[in-house]
């Protein structure tokens, strides 16, 4: 697909088959949409903070100036962009006193939208505080217009919070925004973003705008290697005063005939508006270079049943466990605790008493891979690093240690964050990696990493926050050298694009559903609990293999100890394994009942795919779908609410037109077959309801099956039908199995079951009438 440029007396525009983009060239300003004209935004300026104070907790000081006259247009047919070859027009355009602005637009073939960038140039004499740059501001006014289709009260704005544990939400306009309490906003927010407050939202990186199952627009910004970036809107109920994206300009003043250039922006048209976040995620993954692992992986972590109390003992214990259970598990991760104080890595804690190089060696005669946790950016004060290394704290403008959060689980509770400018650090931080890698560790949880992005006086002035952040994580990983997988947690979500294999992108599981004592404390949902964490999972899904494998954190499936109830732990179970990320168990494996052993099973390997999100109905969207090549689907409804809802399958709106047979995954039986949708009764507060969706054909298939959730999705490798009557299948799923296999089949007898029992492979030939020979494949 070709890109058409036109230029006109007054403004010029590229447009592809999807949207048109259009500036206006006296005075500048920039317009997207869609060609019908029935979504987009109209008269958007271009603007920067200049001469105010650094942004942060106060309002934003100094004059915006805005991009005002084009001066020099130039058009490139086919240029060489980060997200590929595009057309790109650029412009040179006067602001007021001594700035200047050069913009660009750059627009691919058949994107669904345009990136925005611009560099700011100090024209004059005088050196210049720049303390935001702004690829779009838009306010409603005359010329101004944002047309989205749908009901103005039914518009939402999605809210992402900062990093991992920040409530993720799609709001309602006019709503009161959640925002954490003082004493936490440091670990919640952002530190140059301005504060949620009653008609404005904030949103960190990246957005989407609109009636849920309508068209909406997506932004966020496809680079961060330098600014943190959020986009802003000002609202009441129903409607829209004004809508920004905005990176903080953190470091150096722009001195005269320096320029300063933006994060790159990504404005887009989302059909559905459920499409945005994995539109943005997709581009920004892409220009990041995000390192992400073909497949998802799967292991065993001591936090949630541990805590800090963890001994080498518990670790051992486990390992023989599933030694035991054949359970086919990637990683053993030793989570917090086996450390003498945070900072001091190296010196084991008293439940380590041989340290932590024979337990690694373990771990990996096992055949699995060893995994450690580290908080890199964070010093306890009681640390020996803290006091030999007074100089490498980061500190405020009066040279005070900033204290990065309070923790109840540590010592002392108090924490340090480092300055990763420092020199002394950053090799600190490379030697750190390479210890732990000698030690036998190349699975790495990487802890409380918003410490390394905080706002402060650093060693070396011009970094940027976010720059300190990136130069520490990459030295981490320099030392910790090729093949080492790192696990993000508590970390920037932007500036971390590109750094990780995987991602924690929601707050802590907990053996229970909710915490409304700790949530009212911060202010935010985001006190440790089972929904809590499932909710950030459902809004944040569309992230999963596009920035990184997202870690919807561990599933807890003790019986005793936990205040989860069946239906709950369920929930939680099938919910991290249709959101296709890491599955992570976190109990005493000895003490796990039948059952929830075996729904662990069922949730490995993981399904390694990006799900689709359905619409978000409210604050959550509460459905998953993945769609598998065979043309089947599998379907996963959750109620994480307080009332019991009506449930319905639109089998329309999943792409299965014609009649189709429905497997309930739970229930573990056939219902009635389909077509277009169907009216299954309701469905209880914190319940679940998980389909396998086949289509009704000619064909045999598995419909479904007992031994995973993908419920023969994952597991079929081939079926054939042979001779009438005859059917040959082969099942492949790593580990010790046994369970059934239901066979549709075209004519009757429609439904036949199987019982099998196989390590890794299994061929069974199925006479209808009876199975007349199963044998598991050892050729491979
Ligand atoms: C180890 C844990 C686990 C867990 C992480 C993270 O604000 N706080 O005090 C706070 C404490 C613990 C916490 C998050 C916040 O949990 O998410 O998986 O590794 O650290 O200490």
């Amino acid at each position: 697909m070709a890109v058409t440029f036109k230029r006109e007396d007054s403004s010029v525009a590229l447009s592809n088959e999807r949207v048109r983009v259009r500036l206006e060239l006296a005075p500048l300003r920039v317009s997207l949409g869609d060609l019908g004209g029935e979504i987009g935004i109209t008269g958007a300026r271009v603007c920067a903070l200049v001469d105010g104070a650094p942004l942060g907790d106060t309002e934003p000081t100094g004059t915006r100036v805005a991009a005002n006259l084009v001066r020099d247009l130039a058009f490139e047919e086919d240029a060489e962009t980060p997200l590929g070859r595009a057309a790109r027009v650029r412009a040179r355009v006067a602001m007021s006193d001594g700035l200047e602005l050069g913009l660009s637009v750059e627009l691919g073939g058949d994107w669904p939208g345009a990136v925005i960038a611009l560099e700011l140039r100090n024209t004059g004499e005088r050196p210049r505080v720049v303390t935001a740059l702004e690829p779009i501001v838009w306010e409603a006014g005359p010329g101004a217009r944002l047309a989205l289709p749908g009901d103005p009260p039914a518009l939402r704005f999605l809210a992402l919070g900062h990093q991992s544990w920040s409530p993720a939400r799609w709001l309602r306009l006019g709503e009161r925004p959640p925002a954490p309490r003082r004493v936490v906003r440091r670990l919640y927010s952002s530190p140059y973003a301005p504060r949620a407050r009653r008609g404005r939202f904030v949103s960190e990186s990246a957005t989407a705008l609109g009636e849920p199952g309508r068209a909406g627009l997506a932004l966020g910004f496809t680079s961060h290697s330098r600014f943190l970036s959020w986009i802003e809107l000002a609202h009441e109920p129903g409607r829209v005063h004004a809508l920004a994206a905005r990176s903080a300009v953190d470091g150096e003043s722009l001195a005269p005939g320096r320029a300063l250039a933006s994060e790159r922006l990504w404005l887009g048209v989302a059909a559905p508006l459920e499409e945005a976040l994995g539109q943005w995620a997709e581009r920004a993954g892409r220009e990041m270079a995000a390192p992400v692992p073909a497949r998802s992986l799967s292991g065993w972590c001591s936090w949630y049943r541990f805590g800090t109390a963890v001994t080498a003992e518990d670790v051992r214990r486990n390992l023989l466990e599933l030694r035991r259970l054949g359970a086919p598990l990637d990683v053993v991760q030793i989570d917090d605790g086996f450390q003498s104080a945070i900072g001091d890595w190296l010196a084991p804690a008293a439940g380590f008493p041989d340290g932590l190089a024979p337990l690694a060696r373990e771990i990996r005669a096992e055949g699995f891979r060893a995994g450690l946790w580290l908080a890199p950016f964070l010093v306890s004060p009681r640390a020996r690093l803290a006091r030999e290394k007074p100089e490498w704290l980061l500190r405020d403008a009066d040279g005070k240690p900033i204290t990065a959060l309070w923790n109840p689980d540590w010592p002392g509770k108090r924490c340090f964050a480092l300055d990763a400018t420092h020199p002394g650090v950053e090799s600190w931080l490379e030697s750190l990696g390479r210890e732990v890698r000698a030690l036998g560790f190349d699975y790495l949880k990487l802890d409380f990493l918003f410490a390394g992005a905080l706002a402060g006086a650093r060693r070396d002035p011009r970094s940027t926050a976010v720059q300190a952040y990136r130069r520490g994580v990459a030295a981490l990983r320099r030392g910790a050298g090729p093949g080492a997988f790192l696990l993000g947690c508590g970390a920037p979500l932007g500036a971390s694009i590109g750094l990780f294999e995987a991602m924690r992108i929601g707050p802590d599981v907990a053996a229970r559903w909710t915490n409304a004592t700790v949530d009212r404390v911060v202010g935010v949902e985001a006190a440790p609990s089972a929904r809590n964490s499932l909710t950030n999972v459902f809004v944040r899904a569309p992230l999963h293999q596009r920035l990184w494998l997202n870690d919807p954190d561990c599933v807890v499936l003790r019986g005793a100890g936990s205040k989860l109830s069946d239906t709950e732990v369920r929930t939680l179970a099938a919910s991290i394994a249709l959101s296709g990320g890491l599955v992570v168990v976190s109990d005493e494996l000895g003490e796990l009942p039948r059952e929830r052993l075996d729904w662990l099973r069922r949730m490995l390997p993981s399904l390694s795919r990006t799900p689709e999100v359905g619409p978000a109905r409210g604050p959550v969207p509460e459905e998953l779908v993945v769609r598998c090549e065979d043309g089947s689907a599998l379907w996963l409804r959750v109620n994480l609410g307080e009332a019991a809802v009506p449930l319905d399958l639109d089998l329309r709106a999943l792409g299965l037109r014609g009649p189709t047979r429905v497997w309930d995954v739970f229930a573990e039986r056939e219902l009635e077959r389909a077509v277009g949708g169907a009216s299954l009764g309701t469905l209880e507060p914190h319940a679940a309801r998980l389909l396998r969706l086949v289509p009704d054909d000619s064909g045999a298939r598995v419909l479904g099956s007992t031994l995973h959730f993908a419920a023969g999705s994952l597991e079929t490798e081939s079926v054939a039908l042979e001779a009438p009557g005859s059917v040959r299948v082969r099942l492949r799923l790593p580990g010790r199995r046994s369970g059934e296999v239901a066979l549709a089949l075209p004519s009757t007898p429609r439904l036949v079951r199987a019982h099998v029992a196989f390590d890794d492979a299994l061929e069974l030939r199925v006479q209808v009438g009876g199975v007349v020979n199963a044998s598991e494949i050892s050729d491979r």
